[in-house]
């Protein structure tokens, strides 16, 4: 029997890097759990912008990225492909009340349990190409900037800046049972320690965080924090909670939910 696992709407979103408005932008992933017809199952979208769970489109005027990878990883660390999301130029209709309706695809996935389908914890992740923007001094003394890393740059004399951003979203749901998941391998990642299936308000929740594969911290190089925000936080618009990590690990009490709010969603 397949038990429905709440993940509390938590959603963890990262953004390394961030260089302009645009790029002020997260990536995260939704997942949505259905067992009302079972086996079940799972449906995943991408999730880009400002508010949670759905914002904008992958590609629109306030901003745009390119998902270079859209994965399930299983309780045993396997990685299925899953189609990427298709960007293409739509045309919009226009309503009776002055406002354009406009199609798109934001990865929307659904993934069908089975008989044989392993339990343990599943982790979705959504990558997307890494960009790059750069400041130089070209062969003339004239200073340029470009979209191009600094090796793909002939005949600069030297450089102003350079900066590199790449966005991963993920996003965790338990089949029977939750299983500690493991690191995928990302530059930056954010992996639970806490059952995220049994979260109740007042409960401790555990995160490890890694740069590079290694422990992040608050040090002279820099403070370092875990921001958390779900739409069952029950603050305005953009609250979040914070969270120090030192050696690797943050932690933060889950708050209860808004008045009328349910618990999980
Ligand atoms: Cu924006």
């Amino acid at each position: 029997m397949l038990r429905k696992l709440k993940l509390t709407g938590l959603t963890l979103a990262l953004t390394a890097l961030c260089t302009t408005t645009v790029y002020a932008h997260s990536l995260w992933v939704n997942i949505n759990e259905s067992f009302a017809h079972p086996p079940g199952h799972v449906i995943t979208s991408l999730g880009w912008g400002h508010a949670m769970p759905l914002d904008d489109f992958l590609m629109s005027e306030a901003g745009a990225v390119e998902i270079e990878k859209y994965s399930l990883v299983g309780p045993d660390n396997s990685i299925t492909p899953i189609p990427l999301p298709v960007i293409k130029q739509e045309n919009a209709t226009t309503s009776k009340t002055g406002m354009a309706i406009v199609p798109g695809d934001l990865g929307l996935r659904k993934i069908s349990l089975t008989d044989k389908t392993m339990p343990g914890t599943y982790q979705v992740t959504a990558e997307s190409k890494a960009t790059y923007f750069t400041g130089y001094v070209d062969a003339s003394g004239k200073h340029k900037m470009t979209t191009k890393p600094m090796d793909e740059i002939k005949g600069a004399k030297s450089f102003d800046f350079s900066t590199r951003y790449k966005a991963v979203g993920k996003s965790y749901f338990g089949i029977e049972r939750w299983t500690q998941p493991k690191l995928v391998g990302y530059e930056l990642e954010i992996l639970p320690e806490t059952d995220m299936s049994d979260v109740k308000a007042g409960d401790l929740v555990k995160f490890t965080v890694t740069l590079n594969g290694k422990p992040l911290t608050c040090d002279m190089k820099g403070m370092n924090y875990l921001h958390m925000t779900s739409n069952t936080f029950g603050g305005p618009d953009q609250y979040m909670l914070t969270a120090y990590i030192m050696n690797g690990k943050a932690r933060s009490g889950c708050p209860p939910p808004a008045p009328g709010e349910p618990r999980s969603r």
